[in-house]
């Protein structure tokens, strides 16, 4: 049995609708965690039944085996569950640019919209330039297509759009990001997923 290792309104919540959209059976363990932004800044505090190494969410139990990083989680669902169509399997073409997004989720956009939300980019050419170009990259994907994959919807949408729901101000305000957004917002696993986010 999967366990989603689960804090609300946080990056885990992103894996509860992966897992809806996969369809399959799931616990979830849910956790308190430090909140450090928002307007719950500075509340929660590591939970010490949480297994994540640094007392994160996500987290991801299968039978025991613990998986961490949201990269690595949504590679790991999706090769896990090759019916659902959510990831391309070893050997697909579109393998390569599944693996480089979620790859360019975790290494470039992630330290960049730090990088961003803390002020930076404002005071440091340098963060300034690998924020506009992650930005850019990202505009042009979606520019050729609905999706990053094409016309199919993947794990690697879940992961950058998750955080467009976050904070739509994280991002600059392309129109393609505002489509992107609104076509992933109408999926019914959202829904579900979010009916679950703090049940
Ligand atoms: N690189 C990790 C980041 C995980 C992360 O920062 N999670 C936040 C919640 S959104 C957390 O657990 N914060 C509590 C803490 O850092 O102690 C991933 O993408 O899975």
């Amino acid at each position: 049995m999967l366990t989603l290792v689960h804090a609300p309104r946080s990056r885990s919540t992103r894996f509860l609708w992966l897992l809806e959209e996969i369809g399959t059976p799931y616990d979830v363990m849910k956790v308190d965690i430090r909140r450090t932004g928002g307007p719950s800044a500075g509340s929660g505090a590591r939970d010490p039944s949480n297994p994540h190494p640094h007392g994160q969410v996500p987290a991801l139990l299968d039978d025991g085996v613990l998986v961490h990083e949201s990269a690595a989680i949504a590679l790991y669902l999706t090769d896990k569950f090759p019916e659902a169509g959510l990831g391309p399997a070893p050997g697909d073409p579109q393998r390569g640019a599944y693996l480089s997004w979620l790859a360019y989720y975790a290494g470039v956009l992630e330290p960049a919209i730090v990088n961003h939300w803390k002020g930076r980019t404002a005071t440091d050419e340098d963060d300034r330039q690998v924020y506009d170009a992650m930005a850019a990259h990202l505009r042009d994907a979606l520019r050729a297509s609905p999706w990053l994959l094409g016309e199919t919807f993947s794990a690697a949408d879940i992961l950058f759009v998750s955080l467009l729901q976050f904070g739509r101000d994280l991002m600059p305000a392309y129109e393609e990001f505002d489509a992107w957004l609104a076509r992933a917002n109408a999926r019914p696993a959202l829904a579900r997923a979010m009916a679950r986010d703090d049940a």
